[in-house]
Order: structure tokens, then sequence, then C-alpha cells
């Protein structure tokens, strides 16, 4: 059978981005993405695509994310191959929208939780290696687009009493120290480009209070929204 193509399939199908322009929202845990994502849920054109920690809680019943928190030596790398899969499924999800944003990436997983976890020893060398030849493998064979990162930048000190307050269950036991250390890594990626950034980065001050926020997000509105401004 000759498949025939409307006119309207037509105008659908090049109506449809291949490289839709797509965001970061980065930022350590407690800096506020999740409340950023929501201020964008107004605007129809934006495909917002939420961290799948859902999924890494219930893995076939399993709860990796718990167990990557209680027992990281055993857990760590499992948890992080996890990751990658989950993130560059997200990273190659289409949409019809012009605008992608995404909570995280693999870059921060990457560049912030996996280099954490070999400094503290929690990854063995040979499965940092391990990870990083899965970069870089992904790196070399899929697109992964990237026009703007947005970098909610907090004090360690703020986004620590958020996760106090909050109190996710698996994230009772993160000491400060490992937020203080993540912070570094964020800033050294993003702030100083110790790594490699695959977009411009526009920085908000995260620590402002839900009052004050507002401001600093429609602040990013005018970057966020330029494909339909
Ligand atoms: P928000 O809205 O800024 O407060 O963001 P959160 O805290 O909901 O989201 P995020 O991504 O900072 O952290 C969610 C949890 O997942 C947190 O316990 C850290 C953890 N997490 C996220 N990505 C990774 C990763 O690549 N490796 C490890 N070990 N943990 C990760």
């Amino acid at each position: 059978l000759t498949k025939v193509i409307t006119a309207n399939q037509m105008a659908l199908f090049s109506s449809q981005p291949k490289h839709p322009f797509t965001v970061f929202v980065e930022g350590n845990i407690g800096s506020g993405k999740t409340t950023f994502l929501k201020h964008f849920e107004k605007f129809n054109d934006i495909c917002l695509l939420t961290e799948p920690v859902e999924r890494w809680r219930n893995l076939n019943g399993v709860n990796l994310f718990d167990l990557m928190y209680k027992n990281p030596e055993r857990f760590a790398m499992p948890f992080q191959n996890y990751v990658t899969l989950t993130m560059l499924k997200l990273h190659i999800q289409e949409t019809s929208k012009p605008i992608k944003l995404m909570e995280r990436s693999m870059f921060s997983a990457r560049y912030c939780f996996v280099e954490k976890m070999l400094s503290n020893g929690t990854l063995h060398e040979g499965m940092y290696h391990v990870l990083q030849e899965w970069y870089n493998f992904i790196h070399d064979h899929h697109h992964v687009q990237c026009d703007l990162i947005v970098y909610l930048r907090t004090s360690p000190e703020v986004a620590y009493e958020r996760i106090k307050k909050r109190a996710r269950d698996e994230e009772s036991c993160v000491p400060f120290e490992y937020i203080k250390d993540l912070h570094e890594l964020h800033e050294n990626w993003l702030i100083h480009g110790q790594f490699f950034r695959p977009a411009q980065v526009l920085v908000l001050d995260a620590n402002l209070d839900l009052e004050n926020i507002n401001s600093e997000y429609r602040r990013s509105e005018l970057s966020v929204l330029k494909p339909i401004m």
C-alpha cells in the first residue's frame, strides 16, 4: 500500500521542530528547580520535563534512590547508571512544542554528582571510568540539544534549610557537607567553566524566598521564551 501523506500531515510534520529550543534548569538540591518549572506551566508552547525521581524510587518495586543514600558503596553505581538512562530518554524525547524545559540534565549528573562520588570514594575509579565511557559514547552518538542553562544559584546554607524543611524520607541522612560540596561543584561547572558547558548560563538569585523569587523568574522569561517572543 502506498502511504498517502495529506497536506495536513505535511503541515504537522513541518511544524514539529526537530531540535526545540532546549533549556536545562540546574542548581543544588533544594534550589527550587521544581518551583521554577511550575512558573512556566502557564505557557502552552513549552514542553516541561521534570526529573524522573519517581522512576528512581520505583524500579519494579525497588527504591534505588533510597538504596543509593543508605548504601552508597553498593548502590551508587547502579543508581548512576539508571540516572544516565532516564536522563538520556528525556534528552532524546521528541516534542511538537518549540521549547523544551528540562529539570537537570546528564551534565549535572556527570559533572556534579559523579565527581562528588569519585572524590569521596563512593565510586571506585574503575566504576567512574565506566560511567565516563558511557557519557563519551552518548555524546558521540546522540544529539543532546542544549540552548540555554538556567542556574538557580543558592548558598549551601539556604539549600540545606529547604531540604530539611521539605523532609524527603530518602534525604534525611544528607549532611550539610554534602550540600556544600555539591554547591562547589555546581559553581566550578557553571560559573568557573571547569567542565564543559553545552550552552550559555543565565544565573538567577535563587536564595530569594517564594514571595520575592517571582521577579527573578520573570527576568528569565525573555531568555527562556526567546523562540516565541
Ligand atoms: P529542587 O526543586 O531544586 O529542590 O530540586 P530537587 O531537590 O527536587 O531535585 P534535585 O535534582 O536537586 O535532587 C533530587 C534528588 O535526587 C536529590 O536527593 C539529589 C538526587 N540526585 C539527582 N540527580 C542525581 C545524580 O545524578 N546522582 C545522585 N547521586 N543523586 C542525584
